[in-house]
């Protein structure tokens, strides 16, 4: 049995029997989408503001060949500093368990390990989604896939430009993934409040939100949802500033070949170079906001769930 594969930490357990909310975090964003120190310190940050608002968090991650959900102060740490951990995602699972390996899990297997535990809302930065150039490279995310199957709600700034932003909302629309606004009507851009694109639903409280996903998965429809939270107006980013280094980003990683796994990573690291750091902050800031939403959703869902 898969039970045997996790090891779910005792106040994360503890909150899910007891019908307390409990949000789930990822680890990608950790180990391939930040730098040490900064990774391990957002990690960090993210679960207290979690906690402050009276939910427990459960940051997960492979390892050792285990799946962790909920990661002590030091295998945080260990994550954030080592050098070598896979990124994961639904594909590698199980070579990473079998071998008794270090895995990250992105959006994909964070999802899928959140609903074997129980957990119905997760918090993150960014999902992946159809890259821009996928009508020949045919680089789609599995995260997507992963959206249309398992029933665990992913909130998030929206799509940042290194994906086609169109593509993706027309991908998830053919999965029957909703896309919510979270007090915006427009799609947000991960660095910036707008993309052009507008959400599917507008809601504007984190009381709506969780009666919509509970509706959802009451009536047995099955799949994700995502939650869009647009970064806050301070933190946001200049448009020509971040559209000019993802540009730039993008034909580096095309001049260097770099594909599959890779690429996402490599373009997070890029702009990050090319605008000083700012995507950075910005970064960190926009996942504190999602902490922020995230765990009233899941203290809203709790009600209604227990
Ligand atoms: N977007 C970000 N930061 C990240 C990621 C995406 O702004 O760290 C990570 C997430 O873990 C996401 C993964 O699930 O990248 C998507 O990778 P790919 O495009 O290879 O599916
Ligand atoms: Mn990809």
């Amino acid at each position: 049995m898969f039970d045997n594969k996790i090891d779910i930490h005792p106040e994360v357990a503890r909150a899910l029997s007891e019908g307390k909310p409990v949000v789930a975090l990822e680890s990608t964003i950790i180990s391939h989408g930040m730098p040490y120190p900064q990774n391990v310190e957002t990690a960090r940050e993210v679960e207290n503001i979690i906690r402050a608002k009276g939910v427990v968090p459960a940051t997960i991650a492979i390892l050792k060949g285990r799946i962790k959900v909920g990661l002590t102060d030091e295998e945080l740490e260990y994550l954030g500093h080592t050098k070598g951990v896979a990124k994961v995602s639904r594909r590698d699972m199980p070579f990473i368990v079998a071998m008794g390996r270090d895995g990250a899990t992105t959006v994909a297997a964070t999802m899928i390990c959140a609903d074997l535990a129980g957990i119905k809302i997760f918090v993150t930065g960014g999902i992946g989604g159809v890259h821009r150039n996928a009508q020949e490279t045919f680089d789609i995310s599995a995260d997507l896939t992963e959206l249309g199957q398992t029933s665990v709600a992913v909130i998030c700034a929206g799509a940042k430009s290194i994906l086609d932003i169109g593509l993706t909302l027309e991908h998830l629309e053919t999965l029957g993934v909703p896309v919510i606004g979270y007090q915006t009507e427009e799609l947000p851009a991960f660095y910036t409040r707008k993309s052009g694109f507008n959400v599917d639903y507008r809601i504007d409280d984190a009381k709506t939100i969780a009666e919509s996903l509970h509706a959802k998965w009451t009536m047995g429809l099955k799949g994700g949802v995502v939650i869009a939270n647009p970064i806050p107006e301070v933190y946001q980013m200049d448009f020509d500033v971040i559209t000019n280094a993802i540009e730039t980003a993008l034909r580096e990683a095309d001049a260097n070949g770099v594909k599959g796994k890779e690429t996402t990573p490599f373009l997070l690291a890029k702009v990050k170079e090319l605008t000083g750091g700012d995507s950075l902050d910005a970064n960190i800031q926009l996942v504190y906001n999602n902490a922020r939403i995230g765990a009233e959703i899941a203290f809203e869902y709790s009600k209604l769930h227990g």
